[in-house]
């Protein structure tokens, strides 16, 4: 049986990561973990590049960019999308989990859903570095893991 799991090992490979600027007391805390995540797991500091944008409905584009480059072996994108009085939280969540997922089947290349989408403010902090660990950091290792699934598979 072959079995193929994606090393956790993060040397040499290159990542874009997304991230948006709305909600950023949550968003810069999940950037701290993914930056975390990938350093300790070997990526080099100038093999990462971070782009920000303004908020979540704007990750898709940007993501599709950079998983179309040809420059990066996974994508991370951030956000936090928290519930308000209207349903505008649906539109920008939906819109942000469709285009996620549209650019990284379209390129090939992982793109990591690290997008928050909570009811309140005090559960996006408690997955933002607090009670619930750090979003950002379990995207990091998602990417390595994934960019090194996609490796082995393509060399299969
Ligand atoms: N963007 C977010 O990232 N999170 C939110 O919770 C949010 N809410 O609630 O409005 C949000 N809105 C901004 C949106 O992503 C766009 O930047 C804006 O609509 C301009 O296109």
């Amino acid at each position: 049986m072959r079995e193929i799991r994606g090393s956790l090992n993060g040397e040499g490979l290159r990542v874009g990561i997304v991230v948006a600027s709305f909600n950023d007391f949550i968003t810069s805390r999940l950037l701290d973990g993914a930056k975390a995540a990938l350093v300790s797991h070997g990526v080099r500091d100038e093999d990462v590049t971070v782009v920000t944008v303004p908020g979540s409905f704007e990750i898709p584009l940007v993501a599709k960019k950079l998983s179309e480059a040809g420059q990066y072996d996974a994508v991370i994108c951030l956000g936090a999308v928290i519930r308000g009085e209207t349903d505008h939280y649906h539109h920008v969540a939906g819109e942000a989990a469709k285009g996620i997922a549209n650019a990284s089947i379209s390129s090939g290349v992982p793109v990591i859903f690290g997008v928050l989408t909570t009811d309140t403010v005090e559960q996006a902090i408690n997955r933002a570095g607090g009670k619930q660990g750090n979003n950002g950091y379990s995207a990091g290792v998602a990417a390595v893991q994934m960019a090194n699934v996609v490796r082995e598979l393509d060399v299969n």
